[in-house]
C-alpha cells in the first residue's frame, strides 16, 4: 500500500496509562479522540476547538460519542484548572489526551487530530455529508470571507467547504459551543455513514493521500482500513451529553461540568468499552 499516513504515536507508546494492553482495533472495544484544531497538526501552541471521544464496542457494533466543550474547567496535569482548549496549547495532542482520561477516567487508545483543510478534504472526497440544519444561517468560509458560506434549514448534502462552515458556527446558535458540538458529532456520525456505503477501496488511498500532514494519527493505514469495514456493521451511533453551565470566574468565562452528569457519562462509557470487565479479567 502505497498511501501516506501521518502515522504519529503518542509520547507514552501505544497503549494508554490506563491499560494494561495495548488494544487493536480489529478484535477490541476501543476508544478515540477527534482533535479539531485551527493549525496544523502537531503545532503544540495552538488551542483544540473541537474534542469529541468516541467508544466503539465491538460485539454490538455500536459507538458512542460524547463532545467536550473547550471551555470546560477541568484539572490539566501540570496545571490545574483551566479551560481544556489549552490543554492543547501547553502540551499538544499528548497533554490533550492525558487530560481527557484524566476527566473521564477512560483510557483513550487512539486519537485523530486533524485541521481544516483535513476536514475539507475528507467531506470532499467522499462526496459530500448530509446533515439537517435546525437553522438558515451565513458563516465564513475557511479563507475568512465572511457569510461566504450559506447553509439552508433542513436536510440538505453539504460539501467540504459548508460542512466546515456547519461545525464551525457558534455565535449564531443560542446553545453557542454546545449547539456547534452538535453539529459537530451530526457530522461525524454523517461521514461514517457516508464512508460505509463506498465500495470502491480506492476512494480510501485517495481520501489518506490527500490528507498529507493535515491530519495525523496513531491508528495504522491497516487499521484504519480495518475499520472501513467496520464501519459498514455500525448498528447504531448514540449521542451522551455532558451537562453543564456558564460560570464566569473574575471576568473569564468558563463552563462548568456537572459532576453528576461527568460521572454517569464516565461510567456508560467505561461499561460501552467493557473496560472494567477487561481489567478484573487480567487479575
Ligand atoms: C484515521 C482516519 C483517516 C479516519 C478515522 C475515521 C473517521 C470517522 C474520521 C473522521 C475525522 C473527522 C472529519 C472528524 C471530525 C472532527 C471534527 C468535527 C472536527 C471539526 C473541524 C476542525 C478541523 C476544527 C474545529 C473548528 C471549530 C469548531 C472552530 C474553529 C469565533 C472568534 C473570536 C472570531 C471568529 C469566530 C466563528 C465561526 N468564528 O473556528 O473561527 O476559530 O471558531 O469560535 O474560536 O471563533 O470567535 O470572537 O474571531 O471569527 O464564529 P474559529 P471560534
Amino acid at each position: 500500500n502505497a498511501s501516506f499516513l501521518a502515522q504519529e504515536d503518542l509520547e507514552r507508546g501505544r497503549k494508554s496509562e490506563l491499560r494494561e494492553q495495548p488494544v487493536d482495533p480489529k478484535k477490541d472495544n476501543f476508544s478515540v479522540l477527534f482533535i479539531g484544531v485551527d493549525a496544523r497538526p502537531g503545532e503544540k501552541k495552538s488551542r483544540s476547538d473541537a474534542l469529541i471521544l468516541a467508544s466503539f464496542n465491538k460485539d454490538e457494533k455500536s459507538i458512542k460519542m460524547v463532545s467536550i466543550p473547550r471551555d470546560s474547567r477541568v484539572e490539566i496535569p501540570g496545571h490545574n484548572l483551566d479551560k481544556i482548549t489549552h490543554a492543547h496549547a501547553f502540551g499538544g495532542k499528548d497533554l490533550t489526551v492525558q487530560t481527557v482520561e484524566n476527566l473521564l477516567n477512560i483510557p483513550v487508545d487512539y486519537y485523530v487530530e486533524l485541521n481544516f483543510k483535513a476536514f475539507i478534504n475528507i467531506v470532499d472526497a467522499l462526496g459530500g455529508v448530509e446533515v439537517n440544519s435546525d437553522r438558515e444561517f451565513t458563516e465564513q468560509d475557511s479563507k475568512g470571507r465572511k457569510n461566504a458560506i450559506h447553509i439552508k434549514k433542513g436536510v440538505q448534502t453539504l460539501n467540504g467547504e459548508e460542512a466546515l462552515a456547519y461545525v464551525r458556527m457558534r455565535k449564531k446558535d443560542p446553545l453557542g459551543d454546545i449547539g456547534r458540538g452538535k453539529r459537530q458529532q451530526e457530522v461525524i456520525k454523517a461521514i461514517i455513514k457516508k464512508s460505509s456505503s463506498l465500495s470502491a477501496i480506492t476512494k480510501y488511498d485517495d481520501i489518506i493521500d490527500s490528507l498529507g500532514k493535515n491530519l495525523t494519527t496513531n491508528f495504522s493505514i491497516g487499521n484504519v482500513l480495518a475499520l472501513q469495514k467496520y464501519s459498514g456493521s455500525i448498528s447504531s451511533i448514540e449521542s451522551l451529553t455532558i451537562d453543564g453551565h456558564d460560570n464566569p470566574i473574575n471576568g473569564t468565562y468558563y463552563y462548568q461540568l456537572e459532576e453528576d452528569s461527568l460521572e454517569k457519562v464516565s461510567t456508560e462509557l467505561r461499561e460501552h468499552l467493557e473496560y472494567n470487565a477487561m481489567l478484573s479479567s487480567n487479575l
